[in-house]
């Protein structure tokens, strides 16, 4: 049987590790490699941080497979069982050139249903952590559902690929709304919406981008589903919708 209370309370201290760990890379000059061009990049950072993730979170469940973006985790195939889902710096672009807005972000499912979701915001020391089970909590603190906000009302977070090519009439949604924002860390946008700043945020994401996001959001009460309305694969790239239940109404009938 697994405890999960206790896997909980190791997966906390493990990110406390790879937090510290982070800070203190910051303080040297960073290695960056460009993985498919100068907008996709990498460093020792992201390599280190999921290597000591995927050693760490094998001892934590060792039936466990393990779904993480640099490759040092399995070859995931299907969801049956107990699978991790990680992102060692989620905003790499941003750790670069920012040393801000960015993220580690943890998620365990259990034969595909979520059940404990971490999004630690390193600069701010926010650890957005919960699940179905208990509930999200910022730190010690619980959440509540923001209020049901309209897109006409609120902010919206829109990654800047999709604004800018205008896919699925994003335009138009960043036009209806009070205005789109950008702050390109998927984990970082998750929160902005978990907080009631944003009403809700698109992107095109990967399972590792919202594989933690989706477990917190959904708890909460937020919509999590792909922008054409249909329930997310989470083994697949999609193109992600995290909304209020009336601006995800909204903003799938103007983007499809
Ligand atoms: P990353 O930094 O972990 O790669 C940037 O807008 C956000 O989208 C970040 O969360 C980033 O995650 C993610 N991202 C960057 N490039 C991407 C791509 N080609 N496909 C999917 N997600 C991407
Ligand atoms: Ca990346
Ligand atoms: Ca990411
Ligand atoms: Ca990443």
């Amino acid at each position: 049987m697994i405890d999960l209370n206790e896997v909980d309370e190791q997966v906390q201290k493990l990110i406390i590790c790879v937090k510290n760990d982070t800070i203190e890379s910051l303080k040297q000059p960073i290695k960056v490699d460009e993985k498919t061009g100068r907008k996709d990049l990498v460093t020792t950072v992201d390599k280190h941080n999921e290597q000591m993730l995927v050693d760490a979170l094998r001892k934590i469940i060792p039936d466990s497979q393990i779904l993480g973006e640099e490759g040092f985790g399995d070859e995931v195939k299907d969801l049956n069982g107990w699978t991790w889902i990680i992102d060692p710096i989620d905003g790499t672009m941003n750790f670069v050139m920012q040393k801000n807005n960015f993220a580690i972000m943890i998620a365990l499912y259990h034969d595909g249903e979520g059940v404990l979701g971490y999004i630690f915001d390193v600069m701010n020391n926010d650890l957005y952590h919960g699940g179905p089970a208990g509930g999200v909590f910022r730190n010690q603190q619980k959440l509540k559902l923001p209020e049901n906000i309209s897109l006409k009302n609120s902010l919206i977070g829109i990654s800047g690929p999709l604004l800018i090519e205008n896919k699925y009439n994003l335009q138009n949604v960043a036009r209806v709304s009070r205005g789109p924002r950008m702050y390109g860390s998927a984990g970082i946008e998750f929160i902005a919406a978990m907080n009631g700043e944003l009403c809700g945020y698109v992107s095109y994401l990967r399972p590792w981008d919202f594989g933690a996001g989706k477990i917190l959001a959904e708890t909460l009460g937020l919509v999590v589903k792909s922008i054409d309305g249909t329930q997310l694969n989470m083994l697949s790239s999609s193109v992600v919708l995290v909304a209020t239940q009336r601006a995800s109404q909204e903003v799938i009938e103007l983007a499809n």
